[in-house]
């Protein structure tokens, strides 16, 4: 069966590929695994059929022969124990990737994501220009501490594993802030990820997907 992934009909990022469904389609892309996309409007993904699949009503959601998932890192790894190409076969070494996944979605993107919440929704508060630095500042020790184990390596931990992935995905919505460019060599590391064959596919498809929506409206 081939896996069907959810998506925005017409994502709020506008197609900068932002939305978390780009970490399943490239996932699929670097295991070169073919995959069909739902679109879903915002109101879709909170009905009943869509809530059997997803209890929080997001995107995106993953199927395959007799698995559904939700939770962008659950199909990531998913993904990547069923094909080569983004999981080390030395079990330690498999191991230490499965953690990086963990540390970009427990430990560093929490973080990210506030900062971007806040810039999104508390903008016009009164206490919002003295709370942005105290944010900025969150991000900026766990950019500090990633950017010291990371020095001069290409990968976090020896090839490109799904923990790069991850992490890539997570430090991407940090683009425009400023804050990824005070550490080249993490800038660096995340433009290596963009440029890698199977993110850009990823990224055009599901820009394609924004444009047609764009174009219908
Ligand atoms: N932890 C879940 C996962 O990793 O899969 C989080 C899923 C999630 O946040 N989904 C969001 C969603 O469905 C879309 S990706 N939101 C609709 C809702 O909750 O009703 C988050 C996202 C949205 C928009 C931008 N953007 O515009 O830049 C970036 C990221």
């Amino acid at each position: 069966m081939t896996p069907t992934i959810t998506a925005f009909r017409a994502s709020p990022d506008r197609g900068r590929g932002l939305a978390r469904d780009m970490r399943a389609r490239w996932a699929l892309e670097e295991v070169g695994q073919p995959y069909e996309v739902r679109l879903l409007t915002f109101a879709e993904l909170k009905q009943p059929a869509h809530l059997s699949l997803h209890p929080f009503g997001q995107i995106p959601t993953y199927e395959d022969d007799g698995v559904a998932l939700f939770e962008s890192g659950a199909m990531v790894l998913h993904i990547a124990e069923r094909r080569p190409g983004l999981l080390p076969e030395a079990p330690d070494a498999r191991a230490r990737a499965i953690g990086w996944m963990f540390a970009a979605i427990g430990t560093v993107e929490p973080p990210i994501v506030e900062r971007s919440m806040a810039l999104l929704l508390e903008a016009d508060r009164p206490w919002h220009a003295e709370r942005l630095p105290l944010l900025d500042e969150r991000v900026r020790v766990r950019l500090d501490q990633l950017s010291a184990r990371l020095g001069e390596a290409e990968w976090l931990d020896g090839d490109f594993s799904a923990g790069d992935l991850m992490m890539v995905s997570v430090l991407l919505r940090l683009g425009g802030s400023g804050l990824l460019e005070a550490f080249p060599n993490l800038a660096a590391y995340v433009a290596r990820g963009e440029a890698r064959p199977a993110y850009r596919r990823a990224f055009a498809a599901q820009l394609a997907v924004f444009r047609s929506a764009q174009a219908e409206a």
